[in-house]
């Protein structure tokens, strides 16, 4: 009995300094205030994966010097880029045995495909990410996808979406007039995603996305507004608030989600994610992954999904409607679905968790 306790015992200190070891072998750990608690960023030391390996300094590259540690500009715009690289993809042209791109990084190398009107404003990001491929030695496609990833989960709320490393460079032009229009009937705009191989559902968790977007070319006079009331949470806000007839102060409502928001054919998929942050996160998090591969083969790749660093749960920081903290006691810090809406997000705790994490990717601002 006694020589049992002594050996848990024996154990339990044996734990503790190999959890303390651990712990110093990692460069730095960042305990995130308020939130994530206990979790770390893993540096990629351990990483046993030798593809994985080098992509965590890329990871780092990305986070630091392209989106300066925060869900800014350059995110927005990486997240759009993934859409409109992936976006030209066809299963029609495939099977017409016509080469058609999608996923493959051609808008880190086709200046052309750039300069088309749809792709106006992402210029800045693509100009951001160029150099990357050849510094590290990786493929365009990849390095646009992942940071298509990261863009996500830098945002407060973004869920971690399977990275998968291996995309080739297809090295054809992508053809012209295949990302939808904001103007589009809702008919077309559908059948070009499901073209794409995405459904209805797929589609209505991806335009989510405009959760933390702005637009500046749909209507110039109002450049700079956004779709939903917060732009810098990564929440379901977009979708009550696009349902809503009233339209808040700074927000531009695209006439295409309005629509998709209405029409017969998608409002029960759009109006599935009212509310339901968890429903969205896990559809979003599936959908992107598989516009990230579009045109690739998944097979020949490898999973690095290791590489993220820990979501910025959302659920510590609302304000219940009390106007108690949300991080009061351990069944509040679950975060409830139906709290999403209704919920306001402490501004004051937010802006700490951000600035921590700006210091922790190298920005003190
Ligand atoms: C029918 C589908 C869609 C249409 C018509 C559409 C249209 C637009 C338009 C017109 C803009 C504003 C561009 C500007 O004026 O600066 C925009 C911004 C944006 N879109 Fe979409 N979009 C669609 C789907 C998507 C999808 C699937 C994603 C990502 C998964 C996405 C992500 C974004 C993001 C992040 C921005 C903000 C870019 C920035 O702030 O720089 N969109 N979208
Ligand atoms: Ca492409
Ligand atoms: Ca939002």
């Amino acid at each position: 009995m006694i020589s049992t306790r002594w050996m848990i015992s024996v154990l339990l200190v044996g734990l503790t300094i190999f959890q303390l070891t651990t712990a110093s072998d990692l460069q730095r750990t960042l305990n995130f205030p308020d939130t994530n608690r206990g979790k770390t960023i893993n540096r990629g030391q351990n990483s046993r994966n030798k593809v994985c390996r080098k992509w965590y300094g890329i990871r780092d590259r990305i986070l630091r010097d392209v989106f300066q540690g925060q869900c800014g500009d350059a995110a927005r715009a990486a997240v759009r880029l993934a859409f409109h690289d992936a976006g030209t993809f066809s299963q029609m042209r495939q099977r017409r045995g016509q080469k058609n791109g999608g996923a493959d990084g051609s808008m880190l190398w086709d200046l052309q495909e750039v300069l088309r009107p749809e792709n106006n404003g992402l210029q800045n990001i693509v100009t951001a990410l160029r150099p990357l491929p050849r510094e590290y030695g990786v493929s365009n496609a990849d390095i646009l996808h992942v940071a298509g990833i990261l863009a996500v989960i830098i945002c407060p709320g973004g869920p971690p979406i399977e990275t998968w490393i291996g995309r080739r460079d297809i090295g054809v032009r992508n053809p012209d007039g295949m990302i939808p229009d904001v103007n589009d009937s809702v008919e077309k705009m559908l059948a070009r995603f499901a073209d794409m191989g995405l459904s209805v559902r797929d589609t209505m968790a991806l335009v989510g996305a405009h959760s933390t977007a702005k637009q500046r070319f749909v209507d110039p006079s109002q450049a700079g507004k956004s779709m939903d009331s917060t732009v810098d949470i990564w929440d379901v806000k977009f979708y009550g608030e696009t349902l809503n007839s009233t339209t808040p102060d700074g927000v531009f409502k695209f006439a295409s989600d309005v629509k998709f928001s209405q029409h017969r054919l998608s409002a029960r998929q759009f109006k599935r994610f009212v509310d339901e942050q968890d429903d969205w996160d896990d559809d979003y998090a599936d959908a992107h992954e598989r516009m990230s591969l579009l045109g690739q083969d998944r097979r020949r790749m490898t999973r690095c999904t290791e590489i993220l660093p820990p979501k910025i749960d959302l659920g510590p920081l609302f304000i219940d409607k009390d106007g108690d903290n949300g991080a009061d006691s351990e069944d509040e810090r679950q975060f409830s679905p139906k709290d999403a809406f209704s919920l306001r997000v402490d501004r004051g705790r937010l802006r700490t968790v951000l600035r921590r994490l700006r210091g922790y990717w190298g920005y003190s601002g």
